[in-house]
């Protein structure tokens, strides 16, 4: 009789240990750059046995719970106006494999990883060498009007030496650029002139 129930326990003791403890996945969307954006990933197992498309907002996480002890791959797809990819940092990252914008996660090995995709605001709609999100958020300048206060420089060569960009008043000064040459001709003419 105690042999049957010490074999029973061990039976029952197989049987727990042999079931697979389901995983969790966590996905969460940082930036450079403050903005706002709706961000596109697309998951799957590398068997295809499961599929997940999601959109996650800056700032925030989503978590895939329940998911079967197997390797799965997640791929930012969709990358709104404005931003581009930055990085991936995955937590911990033992079991993750990063290529550009696509990580496979073996949760075969563990049971929780969390995957934070980074983003930076970075294009330059209009060409000014400012990027939209710094004309938005750090110099209230227009993203679509290289010369937003219109006086005949760009946004960006007026951040570059300092003047105001939002102040038609506030130029760069052209007497270096122009005035600098004239004089350097003028000069040789007259050397040119005396020689004579
Ligand atoms: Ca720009
Ligand atoms: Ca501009
Ligand atoms: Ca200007």
């Amino acid at each position: 009789m105690r042999i049957a129930v010490i074999l029973a326990f061990f039976i029952v003791l197989v049987m727990a240990t042999s079931v697979e403890a389901l995983a969790k996945l966590e996905v969460c969307k940082s930036t450079t750059g403050s903005g706002f954006g709706t961000f596109s990933f697309e998951l799957h197992s590398t068997d295809n046995t499961w599929t997940s498309s999601e959109t996650i907002d800056v700032g925030d996480c989503q978590v895939f719970s329940d998911l079967e002890n197997k390797e799965y791959v997640i791929e930012e797809v969709g990358i709104p106006d404005g931003w581009s990819f930055d990085s991936i940092v995955c937590e911990p990252s033992d079991y993750v494999n990063i290529e550009g914008k696509k990580v496979t996660v073996d949760l075969s090995s563990t049971n929780y990883v969390k995957c934070t995709f980074n983003n930076i605001i970075n294009y330059d709609t209009d060409g000014d060498g400012l990027s939209d999100g710094d004309e938005i958020f750090t110099y209230n300048t227009d993203p679509d009007n290289p010369d937003s206060d219109g006086d005949g420089f760009s946004d960006g060569e007026e951040v570059k030496s300092g003047t105001d960009p939002l102040n038609p008043d506030s130029y760069i000064p052209e007497f270096p650029s122009i005035a600098l040459p004239i004089a350097a001709l003028f000069g040789v003419f007259l050397i040119l002139y005396r020689r004579k």
